[in-house]
């Protein structure tokens, strides 16, 4: 289904949003005044193009990288939201809200979400329900013995279900070309009885066209699909983790910009100016800045540990 010129200036509102409300939240993280963060840099027009796609009642069961950006892109969650939850002073993004989308949060183990979306995908067959589940994890996650042990019951049982898989070439440290002998995750899909498809992750359009066939697909009953989104990772893994990459290498991966992509595609159809696009992002900054504002200021007020100092935070290791 297109989306009208409403709904994609709303689709590059939320994605220069997510990246804004991501790089403030990330900046917050080097600084220290915030900790723990996996930054979703770079991941932003996946979340939004699948959360453009998607139903209020289909679930999403969300990853660490683009978390955010779906659920600001599906509606009721604020980018004052998003950054008020890093300060423990509004539910996170992974929080189900009282009559909000459908959700279902990541545990910390790894890949071990997928199988639930099957579940969740089956439990929702069984109500005779027409609502699909969509389940995001990386390209580490795709190599877990349990993700393709979950994509081939889906595969057999013809689920509702979209498998999204996030690869941003590395887990952790360990680039993807060390992690498998296979050119590409899409090409897996013909094992598991499924359409694969590669997109590019940046181009937040394409990924809403593919995820929106995906979903169809999935609630015609005719099963599965596996989507591979390619992306780049602006940052480390997470704060406190060196990034093996060299500078220009990291320089490189900021290249492709799923925001200025979009936005150089609606100029390209005259949905947007420059004076639009810049009053847009007045609009963004402020509410961040507000955000960021009341956050930091009662932040103290609350029972949470002392902020991390900058050189606690460099110091930090990974386990
Ligand atoms: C089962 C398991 N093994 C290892 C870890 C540590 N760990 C956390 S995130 C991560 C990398 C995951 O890579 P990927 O699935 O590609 O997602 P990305 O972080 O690149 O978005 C690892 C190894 C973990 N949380 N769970």
């Amino acid at each position: 289904m297109a989306l009208n010129e409403e709904q994609l200036i709303a689709m590059y509102r939320a994605l220069a949003g997510s990246r804004s409300a991501e790089h403030e939240i990330t900046e917050l993280n080097k600084q220290g005044v915030l900790s723990g963060h996996h930054s979703g840099l770079g991941h932003e027009a996946i979340g939004v193009g699948v959360g453009f796609a998607v139903r209020p009642d289909d679930c999403v069961q969300m990853s660490h990288r683009s978390g955010m950006m779906l659920a600001h892109a599906r509606g009721g969650y604020s980018l004052s939201d998003a950054v008020l939850s890093q300060f423990g002073q509004a539910p996170s993004h992974y929080a189900q809200t009282e009559g909000g989308p459908r959700t279902c949060s990541i545990v910390g183990l790894v890949g071990t979400w997928v199988p639930m979306s099957v579940g969740i995908a089956m439990a929702d067959r069984f109500r005779g329900k027409d609502t699909v589940t969509v389940t995001f994890f990386g390209d580490g996650a795709a190599n877990e013995g349990a993700v393709h042990e979950a994509m081939n019951l889906a595969g057999t049982r013809r689920l509702p279900i979209v498998f999204v898989i996030e690869n941003n070439g590395f887990a952790v440290s360990m680039p993807t070309s060390e992690a498998t002998a296979a050119e590409d995750f899409a090409s897996r899909a013909a094992g598991y009885g499924m359409p694969g498809v590669t997109v590019d992750g940046h181009d937040a359009l394409a990924v809403y066209e593919v995820a929106t066939q995906a979903l169809a697909r999935a609630r015609a009953g005719r099963g599965p699909t596996l989507v591979e989104a390619v992306i780049t990772r602006w940052e480390p893994h997470a704060q406190g983790i060196a990034d093996l990459r060299s500078a220009e290498e990291m320089a490189e991966a900021r290249i492709r910009d799923g925001a200025q992509i979009l936005r150089a595609a609606l100029i390209e159809r005259g949905l947007l100016d420059e004076a639009a696009a810049a009053a847009i992002q007045a609009q963004i900054d402020e509410e961040i800045r507000a955000a960021c504002e009341q956050g930091q200021s009662t932040k103290h007020a609350s029972a949470e540990p002392a902020p991390m100092t900058p050189e606690a935070a460099a110091a930090l290791t990974y386990a």
